[in-house]
């Protein structure tokens, strides 16, 4: 009930960025429901797939809940909350490549280099974002972070990801090239969002200072999250009917 009144208190002040967690919340919820529900609906060889895809977005929509919540009572950024749910649900990610390049003979080493490439950009980015956020400092840390992240969208457009995808058959590639987008565009929008949010801006320039830090990553993990499982789905179901 309390929290229901800080939901109508905020809207009616025009708090957009409150009201952007809230419509996340929903949508992740929405989105989990239909992927766990579609599980059963799924070819078995597609099944973990699927549920990965499910536990992403739930992750998300209960992290989503604490961070409306946090914002709400605070005015300020769930900064420690938002890299909860990316370490957990970015590796997730990773794992739906792994998942979907496995019978084409991916290694678990793949997937080790994928998540520790997450997880380093997501530290350093953290570092950051929420320790050194002063000037100077914080574009140093998205750099280092960009490597993580420049070493994925390798892997995925170019390397082994995208190798073993192409002979995985038409289907996995197919998933893996749309994968591969919203990895490079979709994952593009989160370095906006920090450069919005840092005091340091780019090289010191305040571009997109006027911008809303949180709305940025809330409309990053909407379109990344719900999305990528979108793209999971298609593939488990095009691959169904061709048998
Ligand atoms: C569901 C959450 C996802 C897909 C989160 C992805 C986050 C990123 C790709 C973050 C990347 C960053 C950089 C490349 C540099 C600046 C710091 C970060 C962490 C915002």
């Amino acid at each position: 009930m309390y929290s229901l009144f800080l939901d109508i208190h905020a809207i009616a002040n025009n708090n957009y960025v409150a009201f952007t967690f809230f419509v996340g919340c929903m949508a992740m919820l929405a989105a989990s429901v239909f992927f766990f529900f579609e599980v059963s609906n799924t070819d078995k060889k597609w099944r973990t797939s699927v549920l990965v895809s499910g536990l992403i977005t739930f992750i998300a929509a209960v992290h989503y809940y604490y961070m409306r919540e946090y914002n709400l009572a605070t005015n300020e950024s769930p900064t420690f909350f938002r890299y909860v749910d990316w370490i957990l649900t970015v590796p997730l990610m990773c794992v739906e490549f792994y998942l979907i390049t496995k019978k084409a003979g991916a290694k678990i080493g793949l997937l080790w280099r994928l998540i520790a490439a997450s997880v380093f950009m997501l530290v350093t980015g953290y570092i950051g974002e929420a320790i050194f956020p002063a000037e100077k400092q914080s574009w140093v840390w998205g750099f280092v972070s960009s490597i993580g992240y420049f070493y994925i969208v390798y892997l995925i457009w170019f390397g082994e990801v995208a190798k073993l995808a192409e002979s995985a058959g038409p289907a996995v590639a197919k998933a893996n090239r749309a994968l591969a987008w919203f990895v490079l565009v979709g994952w593009a929008i989160y370095p906006i969002g920090y450069i919005a949010g840092t005091e340091g801006g780019l090289f010191g320039m305040k571009i997109f200072s006027g911008l809303s830090m949180d709305i940025i990553y809330n409309i990053g993990d909407a379109v990344n999250k719900i999305g990528f499982g979108l793209v999971i789905y298609a593939l488990s179901q095009s691959d169904k009917k061709a048998e």
